[in-house]
């Protein structure tokens, strides 16, 4: 059997790192794209990675650059290519439109282009959201829910969506979309709720900060395992044919649950201690994601395995280490108070 090789945009992320695991196990020769910043500063911008980074072959190159990103592609010549990289926060979404359609859109264009050009037998993953639902029409969502998107970033998971379904029909690409619901991890990036809550309950009960400003606790979440999502992106390029999936739990709860939950796992009543912040609300939010998933257990055989007080404690229990605290593990608390 030829030798795999992957590459893979946005590395350095959640993600990335999780999937670099998964494909290095597997024997494949891992390759990413990172930014030139995060070369210079790797210590920070690389951390997620370190536990195997002598095992990566890393590239610089820019998502707004089509010549950079060609000649990574021409270099690595991926038999699989994973685009993860995006600027993934919603939040900023709002503030910097024009930057978030630009990476989002004219990036994921410039990869599929690229990797029509010089590798048209590569296999490609696109990274989709389940925030390309927006204001949802049916619940849970499936694959044939329509997509009305509330934020630029929705808007340009959509555009991003199209491109590949397209270079798929009109060029014959073997390129899928995961339409992934929230997935979270103890490698979560600090600015989403998740990770801020699991954070600032931990700190808390360390004595190094006192409350947590928050936005909407009533928005409801789709939240699961990213180290299970990434098995899904990989189980979708090994089928015969390119084809899109929802990835989700099919269980949604409010981020309010999320705060009773994590303060709980430290012994605390998360109303002591949650502010909420009118800055911290979204111009136009999601009110509530839950996603079918039946279409990927059916056809890939996934399903995800970690129940959501699992998640919240895993997550809480590493915050808890880094800030040197332990958790309580008193999880009754948190499944009553909401
Ligand atoms: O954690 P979030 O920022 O994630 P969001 O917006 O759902 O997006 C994440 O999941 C998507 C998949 O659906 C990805 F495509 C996307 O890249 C990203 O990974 O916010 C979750 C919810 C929102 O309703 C938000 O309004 O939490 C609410 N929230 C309340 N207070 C907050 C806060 N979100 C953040 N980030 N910070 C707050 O203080």
């Amino acid at each position: 059997m030829p030798k795999q090789i992957a590459l893979i945009t946005g590395i350095a992320g959640q993600d990335g790192s999780y999937l670099s695991e998964l494909l290095l196990k597997q024997g494949y020769e891992v390759h990413g794209i990172v930014r030139r910043v995060s070369i210079e500063d790797s210590d920070h911008k690389l951390g997620r990675l370190s536990m195997f980074r002598d095992q990566l072959h890393l590239h610089t190159a820019s998502l707004e650059s089509y010549a950079s990103i060609h000649q990574a592609v021409e270099k690595v010549r991926p038999t699989e290519c994973y685009h993860l990289a995006a600027q993934s926060f919603v939040s900023y979404s709002f503030d910097d439109e024009f930057s978030t359609l630009n990476t989002n859109i004219n990036g994921t264009h410039y990869l599929l282009a690229a990797l029509k050009s010089a590798v048209p037998g590569c296999r490609v993953y696109f990274a989709g959201s389940s925030e390309m639902f927006g204001k949802v029409d049916e619940i849970p969502q499936t694959e044939s829910t329509r997509f009305r998107p509330r934020s630029i970033y929705g808007i340009s998971k959509v555009a991003g969506f199209e491109l590949t379904r397209n270079y798929r029909e009109a060029y014959g690409i073997h390129a899928s979309t995961g339409i992934l619901f929230n997935h979270e991890s103890p490698r979560r990036g600090y600015e989403f709720v998740t990770r801020k809550i699991s954070r600032g309950a931990a700190r808390i009960a360390a004595g190094l900060q006192k409350d947590l400003k928050l936005g909407n606790l009533d928005a409801k979440r789709d939240w699961g395992h990213a180290r299970e999502y990434v098995e899904a992106m990989w189980l979708m390029l090994q089928q015969p044919q390119p084809e899109d999936y929802v990835i989700a739990t099919g269980e949604t709860h409010t981020v309010r649950e999320f705060c009773a939950a994590a303060f709980a796992w430290v012994g605390l009543d998360y109303r002591d201690h949650v502010i909420t912040d009118q800055i911290l609300f979204r111009p136009s939010e999601v009110n509530v994601l839950v996603g079918d998933a039946s279409k990927a257990r059916r056809q890939l055989g996934w399903q995800p395995k970690t129940h959501f007080h699992q998640l919240v404690r895993e997550m809480v229990e590493a915050d808890c280490q880094a800030a040197g605290s332990t958790s309580k593990l008193v999880p009754e608390l948190g499944v009553g108070i909401v």
